[in-house]
């Protein structure tokens, strides 16, 4: 027996992609239901990103969840890049766009649309299994999935694949359809959260020893960074080790400012660049991770991920209200536009920030020759600042 109901946008994925599509379609008298394939605490646990883009502040702010945000949130002028051996550079998006940027955690942002779905009374189905989208080639779309050991199935005019890179949605669409493109970087991210004072600026460190990042959630809570091979266990990494080596990555002057503690989170993530096309196929439309993935050199993927639901929201909008698909024909192309901008940027700042395996001396001469020009020239200064800001999203 097949429970069914039915809804406007059936959406894979209660992320922060899923669940702020959720919560702006609703503000828009448009239907949807979410399909998470965790339970809500699996979700809220995750430690993820930590910088947004002026764009993501913004469009928190209009669709009202912006409150919490400008309370606990750290707002600053852009980033600054320590370089070994060289004077601190500042990436100021304040001086060259007059849009600062807003440190405030992905995990925070999930609890924020937890809150605002909840309080609309939106419908979001966690722990929800085997998850599948029908018919999207067809006027009449569907999508299963199991719970409590029933199968049950959700009728639809569109589905949007926010099911993040592992997800089922980009599978779905065939082969002779689907163009990847991607690249592997041959080290990973070493990440620990510390209840802690931060570091006053979110600081790149770009040392012989190895790539380093010191960020901030709030006045008491710190994200540090170090690059590491592959093949890092995290058991060979206790605190006292990753302090000290932290530290030595940085210059004395910012050293003897971070201030250490018990590390409340250690996780590593390999360093990927993924783009999927077309993010549209049929009455499906991938949005977020499910679509890309970056290296989070950039600080982009949530902000990635915002952009597109910017996009798909504004397309799902014009369509119930006035019929018209303008926006819902453009979206697979307007977003990739952003999205291998958000792509090619944080390629730039990995190949520019990070030592490689191997590399030659020629190609460690490029990159710090690619460094001073960019401390001495005003014009490589500004592209650098309106692209780690965020392009501002197409009309
Ligand atoms: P998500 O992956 O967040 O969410 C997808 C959701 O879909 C998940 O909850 C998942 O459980 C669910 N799902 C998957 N398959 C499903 C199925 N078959 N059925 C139903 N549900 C399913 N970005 C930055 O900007 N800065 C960073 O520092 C940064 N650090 C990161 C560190 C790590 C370890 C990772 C993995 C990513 C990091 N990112 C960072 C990128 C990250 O923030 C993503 O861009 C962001 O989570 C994208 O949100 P979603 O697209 O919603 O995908
Ligand atoms: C973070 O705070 O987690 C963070 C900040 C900047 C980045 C990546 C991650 O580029």
């Amino acid at each position: 027996m097949v429970t069914a109901t039915r809804t406007q946008v059936a959406i894979i994925g209660g992320g922060p992609a899923g669940l702020l599509l959720s919560h702006i379609l609703q503000r828009n008298g448009i239907d949807s239901i979410v399909l998470e394939r965790q339970s809500r605490r699996h979700v809220l646990e995750r430690i993820r990103a930590g910088v947004l883009e002026a764009g993501t502040v913004a469009l928190l702010r209009e669709v009202g969840l912006g409150a919490r945000m400008d309370r606990e949130g750290h707002p600053h002028d852009g980033s600054a890049i320590a370089w070994e051996g060289r004077s601190r550079f500042f990436i100021d998006t304040k001086k060259f766009t007059g849009r600062a940027m807003m440190a405030y955690g992905q995990t925070a942002i999930t609890e924020d649309l937890y809150a605002a779905r909840d309080a609309a009374g939106g419908e979001i189905i966690d722990q929800a299994g085997n998850v599948q989208p029908h018919e999207l080639t067809s006027s009449r779309p569907y999508v299963t999935y199991e719970k409590d050991g029933s199968s049950r199935r959700i009728d639809c005019d569109y589905v949007a694949g926010c099911d993040g890179y592992h997800g089922v949605s980009r599978s779905v669409i065939p082969a002779a359809v689907l163009r990847t493109y991607e690249k592997s970087y041959p080290f990973g991210w070493l990440g620990i959260m510390s209840e802690t004072p931060p570091y006053k600026d979110i600081c790149y460190c770009y040392h012989s020893r190895g790539f380093a990042l010191a960020s901030r959630r709030n006045p008491m809570l710190s994200r540090y960074y170090i690059q590491c091979d592959l093949d890092t266990k995290l058991a060979d990494w206790p605190d006292d080790r990753f302090w000290r080596e932290f530290k030595a990555r940085c210059p004395r002057d910012m050293a003897d400012c971070i201030v250490s503690g018990p590390s409340i989170e250690k996780s590593i993530a390999p360093l990927r660049s993924f783009v999927a096309e077309p993010m549209r196929y049929g009455k499906l439309f991938l949005a977020g991770d499910a679509a890309h993935i970056v290296p989070p050199t950039g600080a982009k993927g949530l902000n990635l991920a915002v952009s597109d639901v910017f996009y798909l929201s504004r397309a799902l909008t014009e369509f119930y209200r006035t019929g018209r698909t303008r926006y819902l024909d453009g979206y697979s192309d307007t977003a990739l536009r952003r999205v291998w901008s958000a792509a090619r940027l944080s390629w730039w700042l990995t190949m520019l920030l990070h030592r490689f395996p191997a590399e030659t001396p020629f190609e460690e001469r490029m990159r710090l020759n690619q460094f001073d020009y960019l401390q001495a020239s005003e014009h490589a200064q500004a592209s650098l600042a309106e692209q780690y800001a965020g392009l501002p999203f197409e009309a």
